[in-house]
């Protein structure tokens, strides 16, 4: 349709201004690399070891990490058995390692997301997104006020609510915020209301006592619904690099998450941290943050990473 081109364009647009800010240390650099090693004599041949040991710096200075960085070096490595130019191997690599993580999503009715993660991430920020993101689709879904921990939590996620025009299932300050998730997960079936979207609080990965409440949190919603939650998706800070894998494995752990959204792309030169995020965890990326706006949330896309990142940028 029309239509979705022109919303996938307005996406891809707003991803690469996103990632203005790797795209000016990464992608300009990379371009310069690739222009000398992808020259017709060079081409097909193997790549010399200055050209590995730039493009190495490269991509552990984007946060690519260490074993996704031996990883496409190895495939780069390849490429006179391959004859193709650096630039496509790179991608490719990159396109495959995203791949590798993917897997399908679970369903349900109503669709029910968890949101988790660390203190401060995005996580109400996340949810607000995504109830606009889910009304613009033509969805009708449910928020779910779960973190009753943090006063004022619930008032600022009534907020994103109203700005989305989504009703918001609340209880007071303090309660178990398992009982609110059944609650709404119930209301959510008989109001014929999806996705319901939960809102949790931050918590440090290391205190076992707040990852035993995502664990509740998680069998009451079964309980409420079998084979719910459907989707967990854990917040990481983009900003935060590499500190993020190990809250998040912390968090899959205990929780069972199944993707990540990756929040303040918009302000870190870091983006590659996508790549490792997909390689050392083995989890999708399902959505980008790229800013503070209600509109400003993108359904991740590999294909859209890479050419953002890595295509001809002059
Ligand atoms: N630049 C930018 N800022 C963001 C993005 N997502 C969230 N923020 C900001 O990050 C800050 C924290 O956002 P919240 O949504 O309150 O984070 P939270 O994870 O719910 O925080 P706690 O509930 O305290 O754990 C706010 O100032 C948001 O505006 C993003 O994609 N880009
Ligand atoms: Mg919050």
């Amino acid at each position: 349709m029309p239509g979705d081109r022109l919303d996938r364009m307005g996406f891809f647009d707003r991803l690469k201004s996103g990632l203005t800010r790797t795209t000016e240390q990464i992608a300009r650099r990379f371009d310069a690399l690739v222009g000398q090693a992808d020259t017709p004599e060079r081409r097909g041949r193997p790549i010399d070891v200055d050209t590995a040991e730039a493009l190495e710096e490269l991509l552990i200075s984007a946060d690519v990490g260490v074993a996704a960085t031996d990883r496409i070096l190895k495939a780069v490595g390849s490429r006179a058995r391959h004859g193709e130019s650096l630039r496509a191997l790179v991608q490719a690599e990159i396109r495959a390692i995203f791949a590798d993580a993917d897997r399908p999503v679970p369903t349900g009715t109503p669709h029910v997301v968890l949101i988790v993660g660390v203190n401060g991430t995005g996580k109400t920020t996340t949810v607000g997104k995504l109830a606009n993101l889910a009304r613009s689709q033509g969805q009708q879904p449910l928020i779910c006020a779960a973190d009753t921990f943090r006063a004022a939590a619930v008032d600022q996620l009534q907020i994103w609510a109203d700005r989305a025009g989504v009703e918001m299932i609340r209880t007071r300050d303090g309660a178990d915020p398992a009982a609110v998730v059944y609650d709404a997960v119930v209301a959510g079936s008989a109001r014929g209301r999806s996705p319901v979207l939960v809102d949790t609080a931050g918590r440090l990965h290391t205190r076992a006592n707040l990852m035993q409440e995502l664990d509740k949190i998680c069998r009451v919603a079964a309980r409420a619904l079998p084979g719910s939650p459907h989707e967990v998706l854990i917040v990481l800070d983009a900003t935060v690099g590499q500190n993020g894998l190990t809250q998040a494995r912390e968090f899959t752990s205990v929780a069972g998450v199944t993707g990540v959204v990756l929040t303040k792309l918009d302000g870190t030169a870091k983006g590659g941290v996508a790549v490792a995020i997909a390689h050392d965890l083995k989890l999708p990326i399902r959505f980008v943050g790229v800013g503070e706006g209600i509109d400003d949330l993108i359904p991740f896309s590999p294909d859209e990473y890479v050419t953002a990142l890595f295509e001809e940028t002059w």
